[in-house]
């Protein structure tokens, strides 16, 4: 429970109402912590509403379903997506976006399409407030069926929750937002910095992982493990696509040389920290060590700055810089226009360009394909 920005996270017993029509209630088997959810819990989010029930990034078992919902039943096992896809409002209709518009106005505001209530109360019957029409800290929650992604039972939920947000993010912001190819040059920046530990509900310690063997960022931590913070998914997701479309020189940007290992071990062939370079800026250094900018930028923390930084290091005449990120309200990006006129480009994404109800599904089938033998899913 999220009672205001930037007070502790409490955990209480909520009431999660029966789905009403169009709605399907989810029993949450797994939930991660995305970045996000702190960014709208320090009051940086325009969006934020409290009180709330923080969470996007998960997966479950549907328990029951309203009426008129077709294209899930209890027992299915899916991951709640905070960007719908109902293949049919405009945004979809178009072919040309992922930002289907059929629930957002309801998902933006805390409550459902049908009555414009949350489904979320205490149990005095005070209403509470969804979080990204999904509210994944909950051990049930009630989304609208179009963001619902039904998939394979044969995937273990822990891992699958990933593909909720960050994984699919990052590997989206390669494939479909840059399109970059075989044989580029990208800059990955960077790895965020961990919520204070006063704001988070009081839980084991964060330990430090060990680097695992590459395979996809999804194959996380064991589920017995204390939960880990601020380990950098996004960041990582990233660099992950990039070896999977055969990048051939992918360098990690991070203020925090901690991170070093973990990003080379991940897969990046160089690391920077901008802090250790004298009083060259990052894009200068980037660009004097990959002769005239890198093909690609991913900016992964939500800082405008960085982002500046992130454009500049792209090459002249064809270099991109997606920002993937998510910036505080009334954060503001800026760059010379010449930057833009001498051809560089700016592109945002949202949920790695994924159309979430179609390609969540089809992403869980092909991590199955590559996902390494592990003994606790036999
Ligand atoms: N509510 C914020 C914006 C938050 C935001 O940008 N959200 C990202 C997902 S963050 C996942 O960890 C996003 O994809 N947004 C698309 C959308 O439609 O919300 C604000 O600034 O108002």
């Amino acid at each position: 429970m999220a009672y205001a920005p930037k007070q502790p996270l409490q955990v209480k017993e909520v009431v999660i109402a029966p789905p009403q029509a169009g709605e399907v209630r989810i029993k949450i088997s797994h939930t991660a912590l995305c970045h996000t959810d702190y960014y709208t819990l320090s009051g940086q989010d325009p969006e934020g509403l409290f009180p709330c029930v923080l969470g996007h990034e998960a997966a479950g078992v549907v328990e029951s379903v309203g009426p008129g919902v077709t294209s899930v039943a209890p027992g299915d096992h899916v991951i709640p997506c905070y960007q719908a896809f109902c293949g049919e409002c405009k945004f979809c209709a178009s072919g040309k976006t992922n930002l289907c518009g059929s629930v957002r106005q309801w998902t933006g505001t805390g409550v459902m399409k049908a009555d414009g209530k949350p489904r979320i109360s205490e149990l005095d019957g005070s209403p509470l407030f969804h979080f990204m029409g999904t509210s994944t800290f909950a051990e049930y929650c009630v989304v609208h069926e179009v963001s619902v992604a039904k998939i394979t039972k044969s995937a273990p939920l822990d891992e699958a929750s990933l593909l909720g947000c960050g994984v699919t993010t990052g590997i989206g912001a390669v494939v479909n937002t840059a399109k970059a190819e075989a044989g580029c040059t990208a800059a990955v920046v960077s790895v965020p910095l961990s919520p204070p530990p006063h704001l988070l509900p009081s839980l084991s310690p964060p330990s430090p992982a060990p680097p695992r063997p590459l395979a996809l960022a999804l194959h996380g931590t064991p589920a017995a493990a204390p939960p880990q913070f601020g380990i950098g998914t996004v960041g990582l997701a990233v660099i992950d696509g990039l070896k999977m479309i055969g990048a051939k020189r992918i360098i990690a940007v991070d203020i925090d040389d901690s991170k070093k290992d973990l990003a080379m071990t991940w897969g990046a062939t160089d690391f920077f920290n901008p802090r250790s370079i004298g009083d060259t800026s990052i894009q200068d250094h980037i660009v004097a060590a990959t002769d005239g900018g890198v093909d690609y930028s991913f900016e992964c923390i939500g800082n405008v700055d960085v982002m500046r930084s992130a454009l500049e290091c792209c090459h002249k005449g064809w270099g991109e810089s997606i920002i993937v990120g998510v910036a505080g309200a009334g954060q503001e990006i800026k760059t010379r226009p010449f930057q833009l006129v001498t051809g560089r480009v700016w592109k945002g994404t949202a949920f790695g360009g994924y159309k979430s109800r179609v390609d969540v599904p089809r992403l869980v089938e092909e991590y199955l394909q590559v996902r390494p033998p592990d003994p606790r899913h036999p």
